[in-house]
């Protein structure tokens, strides 16, 4: 039997970032669709993500992007986000934007190419430490398009240098998450294309090295929850970027094209132990179409009702049915658990933490959509698809 006081306890103490870049104008190579009210600067873009927390209480830190994020002065931002009621979370780091990267950033054949990237990275470390993230996030675009472009073997090599001087600068308490993606921006090799590559590096730089799953970066069919399996039996799974996908890196609100899934994925979070700090639960999405406050309420919603969801599976049972091998038995524990409505627990829970129960209605009817509107003019891209 599950113990429902306990999976409340659980929910609450959950915690699931928003990226600075979510609440800016974004869209494809093909058009970035401009909406009103989006925010000018990345004080904007905090407020945004403080306003998502005040309806949902579980998203209580943003992640940013440098340089779309570039102020002068970090800690004063820190304050800001601290202000309005939230704080900073990790630091992306931008090396795929420039044009000295066309062939790469920190596994360019050229090694002032290598040197830009690498400072780069290194700045974001100082500014880690005037916001007070723990993690930096790397993700490269680094890859190649044509078989004998460059040296595949030659490529990990200049990758473990950078990783490694990386590593050697985090503080004590300070992680990097090495985020891998199959193909896109290069479509031959990608020199970070897998979680196995990520592991091998993480592995060999140290435990402050870390893998962040990123759910849309993988072959279509790939099975992500055993992928986490793996990674969170070997310490090594640092962080989700959550969105969704129909067919390659979408960047869809999460839980849209696949809540089984992300229900999957959950459930090995929860058998595996990972709900706890060490594993930052981030999103990384674009809202081209939809607006951007409410879809990043919702995608937190949904990343909720999958956790309870995950939560609700009746672990005894399941393991009796399967160490009798009783495969439907199982099976049906889990569906049982995937086929709840679990929106009563979250909106009872929401009550009990002094919150409205349908954060959608209430941010509807909170009036800050409009206000931004009248007050935001001439609002800025993410970075992204821009
Ligand atoms: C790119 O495809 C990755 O998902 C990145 O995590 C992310 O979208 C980018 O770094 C935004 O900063
Ligand atoms: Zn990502
Ligand atoms: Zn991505």
């Amino acid at each position: 039997m599950t113990d429902i006081g306990a999976v409340k306890e659980t929910l609450r103490a959950q915690r699931i970032e928003t990226p600075s870049w979510a609440y800016g104008n974004s869209g494809t190579r093909f058009k970035v669709f401009a909406q009103q009210g989006v925010p000018r600067t990345p004080q904007e873009k905090i407020d945004d993500a403080a306003t998502v927390h005040r309806y949902t209480g579980v998203a209580p830190t943003v992640a940013l992007h440098i340089p779309w994020d570039r102020v002068d002065d970090y800690a004063a931002l820190a304050d800001h986000a601290r202000n309005a009621g939230i704080t900073l979370g990790a630091i992306n780091s931008n090396v795929f934007q420039d044009d000295d990267y066309m062939l790469g950033s920190v596994t360019n054949p050229d090694p002032a190419v290598r040197k830009k990237a690498l400072n780069h990275l290194l700045e974001c470390v100082d500014i880690m430490d005037a916001t007070g993230s723990r993690d930096l996030k790397l993700w490269f675009s680094d890859g190649t398009n044509y078989p004998g472009q460059d040296d595949v073997r030659e490529r990990q090599d200049r990758l473990a240098e950078a990783l490694s001087a990386v590593y050697d600068r985090l503080g004590d308490d300070q992680r990097l998450l090495l985020e891998y993606k199959l193909f896109e921006p290069a479509f031959y090799t990608t020199d970070v294309p897998d979680w196995g590559t990520a592991y091998a590096h993480c592995l060999r730089l140290g435990p402050k090295a870390v893998v962040c799953v990123d759910t849309g970066h993988h072959a279509p069919g790939t099975n992500i929850e055993f992928i986490v399996a793996v990674l969170l039996r070997e310490g090594k799974l640092g962080a989700f970027d959550f969105n969704s996908r129909f067919y390659a890196d979408d960047d869809l609100m999460v839980g849209a094209a696949d809540p089984f899934q992300l229900f999957r994925i959950m459930h090995e979070v929860v058998r595996g132990g990972g709900l706890g700090p060490q594993v930052a639960f981030m999103l990384d999405q674009c809202h081209n179409i939809e607006p951007k406050i409410p879809g990043q309420i919702r995608s937190v919603m949904n990343v909720q009702e999958a956790t309870a969801k995950a939560l609700l599976v009746d672990a005894d049972a399941l393991r009796a049915a399967q160490r009798s091998g009783d495969v439907l038995g199982a099976n049906a524990v889990l569906m049982d658990a995937y086929n709840t409505d679990v929106r009563p627990l979250l909106a009872e829970l929401r009550e009990e933490m002094g919150l409205d129960p349908d954060p959608m209605a209430a941010y509807r009817r909170s009036g800050y959509a409009e206000r931004i509107v009248a007050e935001r003019v001439g609002g800025t891209a993410a970075g992204w698809g821009a």
